[in-house]
Order: C-alpha cells, then sequence, then structure tokens
C-alpha cells in the first residue's frame, strides 16, 4: 500500500499531466505510458491505483470524500421547451438540406480533419425522408458549462463544473443541467432538434473533457445524418440539426407508410458520442432523457395502456457514479485508465443519494444506467427490515414496453440500458408495514472492467434513491398483475422459420495493446468494416473473449431480439427489443436484426463508455445490397 503522501504526489502528479494537455502519443514518447497503455509505476504516477480500501464500490483513484446521504429531493429534470420558427435560436430555418455555412453537416470532420475519405459518405448530408415526414415541432439546446452545478447539499462539497445542455434560451441565465432537459416527442409527430456548440475553449476544460461534440439520440431509428455518430462532431461557435421523422421502424419498408407501432419506443436518452472523449464528455454532464409517448403510451393513466401519468407519477431515473477529488472535492476523471472509470459516489438525476416524497400508489420510474463503466442489480430494500424482499415489475426493456409486466425483486441493468419499473407504494406500505423504501444497488464492482457478478447482503450495498411513502391517492393506473397486454414482439428466425437471416455475422470482443477491440481491430472514422442490405434480416453473434471483462454492446439503427445466452433463451426480462446486450464472462450471445429505412453508416460499440473510447467501436453501413463478410 502506498503511503498518504504518494497518493497525494501521484494526484499531484497526475492532474499536472492532465493539465499540460498532455496527449497519450506524448506521454508515449516521454516513456510515461506503458505500450498497454498504463502509465508506467514511476515517478509517483499511479500510486493511486494501489489505494482500493474504500470498501465496495471503491474507485481506483483513491477514496472520495463521505458525503451524507438522502439530504437533496430528487430533481426531476425540466421539459424542454418546444420553440416556433419565430424564435431567433431556429433563424435560419432548418432545412432538409442544413445550411452549411454554419452547420457542418456537410463538411464532417471525420478523424484527422481534413483527411476525410470522400468514399465514407454512402448516404446523403440531406435529411432522409424529410419531405416525406416534414417537422412539425421544433427544440433548441444550448451546450454551455455550468460553473456552479450542486451535486449535494452537503456544506463539505463544493460547487462543480458541469458542461451540459440548457433549454434552449440564449440568456446566459438559461444555464446548462445535468441531466439535461427532458425531451418529450409525439409519434407520427417530426421534430427538428437545433443544437449550439457554446462550450468553453478546450484549455479551460479543467482536466477533462473535449469541446467538440455530436449528440446522438440513443436508439432512435434516425437517418445517419441525424444519428449523432462519433465521427459527425461539431466545433464551437456551430449549430447541428438535428431530425427526427418520429415513426416508428418499418416505414418504408415492413410496415409503410408509419411503421410497425409494436416497435414503438419509450425512454430513449440523448448524449455526447465525441468519437474517443465520449466517457470524459457524458461523464462531464453531456446526457439527458427523451420520452416518446403514442395512442397506447400516452402519458396518461385514464387512456391507452393505462400507464401512470406523466410527468407526475412517470419519473425518469438517472443514475451514474462519480469520483470526488479527496484535495478539492471536485468531480475528477482519470484520462489515464483504459478500463474504466467506477467511482465511490452515488448520484440520481445530479444529486448525490436523493430522496423522493412518493404518494401512496404506483409509479413507473424509467432507469437509465448512464455510466461511465458501473453495472447495478437494483432491489427494493427496506431500511428497518433488511430481511425483507419487496418486489416490483418491470415493464419496458431499453424504451421497449414489455408484452407484459414481468415480477421481479431485482434487475440487472448495464450501461445504456433502460428498465421502466412500475413499484407500488401503497402495496409496499401496507404489506411491508414501511414507510420508507430505497432503490438499493447490491451488485459488487471494484474496477472498471465489470462487475463481480457478487450479490451483497441487503443493506451493504449503494443505495441510490430513498422513497418516503405518504398519503393515499387516487390510482388510476394499470394492476401489473392483472397481466395487461402491451405490444406484441415482431417475429423471429425462431419464431418464424420463414424468416431466414440473409448472412450470420460474428463479433469478438477483446483486449489488445493496452485498449480493446473488435474482431481484433480498433475503431477507425475512415473505415466502414462490413455493409449491411437494407430491407433484410441477419443473425449476429456477438463473443466475449475474456473471463475478467464485461462488456455492454450497443448497436445504433436498429433494434435486435435475443436467440439466446450461450444456447439458452433469454430470461422473461429480455424477451423483449433491445439495444444494448450485455456481455457476461466468456459470454456467446446471438441475437436477430431486421435492418430498415435509412441507409448510411452506423456504429457497432461497447458501452462501457472508457471502453468505447479505446476504441472497441467499429462503423457498418447500411445500403441497397449487402456484403457477405462474416467475420468483419
Ligand atoms: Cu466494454
Amino acid at each position: 500500500m502506498p503511503t498518504k503522501k504518494e497518493i497525494a504526489n501521484a494526484r499531484k502528479n497526475r492532474l499536472e499531466l492532465v493539465t499540460a494537455g498532455l496527449g497519450r502519443r506524448e506521454l508515449f514518447k516521454m516513456g510515461l505510458l506503458t505500450s498497454a497503455g498504463y502509465l508506467v509505476r514511476k515517478n509517483g504516477l499511479s500510486a493511486w491505483a494501489f489505494d482500493n480500501n474504500c470498501g465496495p464500490g471503491a474507485c481506483n483513484l483513491g477514496c472520495s470524500p463521505k458525503i451524507t446521504p438522502f439530504l437533496d429531493p430528487l430533481p426531476i429534470p425540466p421539459i424542454l421547451p418546444e420553440r416556433t420558427l419565430a424564435d431567433p435560436g431556429l433563424s435560419p430555418a432548418p432545412q432538409q438540406s442544413p445550411n452549411n455555412a454554419i452547420n457542418p453537416a456537410t463538411q464532417l470532420p471525420f478523424e484527422g480533419r481534413g483527411q476525410f475519405n470522400g468514399t465514407l459518405r454512402p448516404g446523403t448530408d440531406s435529411f432522409q425522408f424529410f419531405t416525406n415526414f416534414p417537422p412539425q415541432h421544433y427544440f433548441v439546446q444550448r451546450l454551455r458549462a455550468n460553473t456552479n452545478a450542486r451535486i449535494t447539499s452537503d456544506p463539505n462539497i463544493p460547487a462543480q463544473t458541469i458542461w451540459g445542455f440548457n433549454q434552449g434560451g440564449s440568456d446566459p441565465s438559461d444555464v446548462a443541467i445535468a441531466p439535461g432537459p427532458t425531451i418529450v416527442a409525439r409519434y407520427q409527430q417530426p421534430v427538428v432538434i437545433r443544437r449550439f456548440n457554446e462550450l468553453p475553449p478546450q484549455n479551460q476544460n479543467g482536466g477533462f473533457g473535449v469541446s467538440e461534440i455530436s449528440t446522438h439520440l440513443h436508439n432512435f431509428h434516425s437517418g445517419t445524418e441525424s444519428d449523432g455518430g462519433p465521427c459527425r462532431y461539431f466545433f464551437r461557435g456551430q449549430y447541428f440539426d438535428y431530425f427526427h421523422t418520429m415513426q416508428q421502424a418499418g416505414f418504408d419498408s415492413t410496415n409503410p407508410p408509419n411503421g410497425d407501432v409494436n416497435e414503438s419506443l419509450s425512454t430513449l436518452w440523448y448524449h455526447d458520442h465525441r468519437v474517443d472523449h465520449t466517457a470524459e464528455n457524458t461523464y462531464k454532464g453531456m446526457a439527458g432523457f427523451m420520452l416518446l409517448f403514442n395512442e397506447f403510451d400516452t402519458g396518461d393513466e385514464g387512456s391507452g395502456f393505462h400507464l401512470p401519468s406523466f410527468p407526475q407519477f412517470d419519473i425518469p431515473l438517472f443514475l451514474n457514479d462519480k469520483l470526488i477529488d479527496p484535495g478539492i472535492g471536485l468531480i475528477c476523471f482519470d484520462t489515464f485508465e483504459n478500463d474504466g472509470l467506477v467511482g465511490d459516489v452515488q448520484l440520481a438525476n445530479g444529486k448525490v443519494q436523493p430522496f423522493m416524497e412518493v404518494n401512496a400508489r404506483r409509479y413507473r420510474f424509467r432507469v437509465l444506467d448512464a455510466g461511465p463503466s458501473r453495472f447495478y442489480q437494483l432491489f427494493l430494500t427496506n431500511p428497518n427490515n433488511l430481511s425483507q424482499t419487496i418486489p416490483f415489475w418491470v415493464v419496458a426493456n431499453d424504451g421497449n414496453l414489455l408484452p407484459s409486466p414481468v415480477q421481479v425483486t431485482s434487475f440487472r441493468i448495464g450501461v445504456a440500458e433502460r428498465y421502466d419499473i412500475i413499484i407500488d407504494f401503497n402495496q409496499i406500505a401496507s404489506q411491508f408495514g414501511t414507510s420508507v423504501v430505497r432503490l438499493e444497488n447490491r451488485l459488487l464492482q471494484n474496477d472498471g472492467r465489470g462487475p463481480t457478478n457478487q450479490i451483497l447482503r441487503a443493506g451493504q450495498g449503494t443505495y441510490c434513491v430513498e422513497f418516503r411513502i405518504g398519503a393515499q391517492v387516487p390510482d388510476g393506473s394499470v394492476d401489473p398483475a392483472t397481466a395487461p397486454h402491451f405490444y406484441s414482439l415482431p417475429s423471429t428466425s425462431l419464431t418464424n422459420p420463414t424468416v431466414k437471416p440473409r448472412i450470420t455475422r460474428n463479433f469478438g470482443f477483446d483486449q489488445s495493446d493496452g485498449g480493446w477491440v473488435i474482431n481484433d481491430r480498433f475503431m477507425s472514422c475512415n473505415q466502414i468494416r462490413f455493409t449491411v442490405q437494407r430491407n433484410s434480416v441477419e443473425r449476429w453473434v456477438f463473443q466475449n473473449k475474456g473471463g475478467e471483462w464485461q462488456h455492454p454492446i450497443h448497436i445504433h439503427l436498429e433494434e435486435f431480439q435475443i436467440l439466446n445466452r450461450n444456447g439458452r433463451p433469454p430470461t422473461p426480462v429480455e424477451r423483449s427489443r433491445k439495444d444494448v446486450i450485455s456481455l457476461n464472462f466468456d459470454e456467446r450471445v446471438e441475437v436477430f436484426f431486421r435492418f430498415r429505412d435509412f441507409r448510411g453508416d452506423y456504429p457497432l460499440h461497447c458501452h462501457n463508455t472508457v471502453h468505447e473510447d479505446h476504441a472497441m467501436m467499429l462503423l457498418f453501413q447500411s445500403q441497397d445490397v449487402g456484403d457477405n463478410k462474416t467475420t468483419p
């Protein structure tokens, strides 16, 4: 074990390297980085890596200061206000071929800026299907620094600087918040979101974060030009228009003209996706929720599927973990750690271990693991009787309502996954005799490589939110115990043998040379690895090639269904369409894809954002004629 002095010295030296803005190549040349990508154990650079005595969930940078839990109410992100074309932020008005003088959509800064290989732009820079689905709703967001963000009212922790999204106003008082405002949209009502890059210059980043950004709308079926992919970042002083058709998948193929209602999504999130820097940028605050409604999932418990009414009883829950520098009390990030980053300070909706006063009735919570690297196994815990096992319901996976609710006592969630759950606080109060129940993460994870799969005892994990149950109020929402039916799952090659995959592709996820590879290669913006055939179906096989690592793998453009995990059928909560597949140790998973509608390039990547940045990602494309690369 290093001494306290050695730890402090290492921290100081590392911060100096960060402040000096030295890149990995410079550090390597200076002999400070090993070929495996780790800081060499000299000059007091890596002592923190050995200070791992902070207990379960500890970081490998040292221990954050202890922060009193349950001091602050759970913040509910404000709903992003809609704008009209008369708003100055929307002048000039969005158009099908964006205004390239300001909007760089057709001047994409592919890797190395100016080294862009022109053959890589198979899609069009104009918005696909814009004339079919002209925009009806407009939003504006400005990405800014907020130097006065409070993650807790604990007086020992100072105000933090976050980089995040504001509510669209140009006035300085419209500050950025993390998580960002919630964007609410409805199916069949197309939207344009204009995002301005008003971030500070790079040398004012306080140690991490880059002010070149790309905003991905996670899991929406978007054209490549509006997907916010890793290589489509834009710069300070610019804006970028994102157009979303708000049609379900299949609108130009299997289910014209509006897509398959069974593929309606509910809980999405938007986040920065800048290649090589997504972890630090999302960690710095650039992420928020986007919720979609339709004629079934209406947001009103008096209609449709009768799910709890939004926003009063339908609550987004943004979970992430942080490291706090014990010397200065500020959020820190280790840009020299390739394995991943787990913090020992737990946040929900931007506050440290908040509380929420709820009524005794049913609520819908939209739980998001916002990373960067932690997996959770979430339970409900009665702090006054740890022996109780408290059930609740999973109703949606990755934004897809399940065919029917599934009762659980816990669920596992990896980075970027979403689980919508229903908690009946009236039932908990009466059945378990408690007015307090806590959402607790009981999955032991010691470092960024992945969880241990060890489940801690109740009360020994990390509390994420404390619910304080108040008065009973009318509840018009559906009781999940009555087994309501939501959407049906589209067919796969398992459920309908006439649905034959055109090709099976294999993807191996491994470690190499201090980084992370897919089929032995690193991410490159200048390389498209394979081509799927638009309006065809494929089977993909994901193999985790390590016994020490877990990877939450995310694919853009289309969702998949799990055919099997190590030959076994998926669990009831994973019998769903999904956009993230968490690969357990050495696991092999087969999934079924249907590729439709859009043409263009999209990424496949690990959503442990530190793995993603080092460089477990590839680009593929969707075109009218696909290729036959089985191990791309
Ligand atoms: Cu990974």
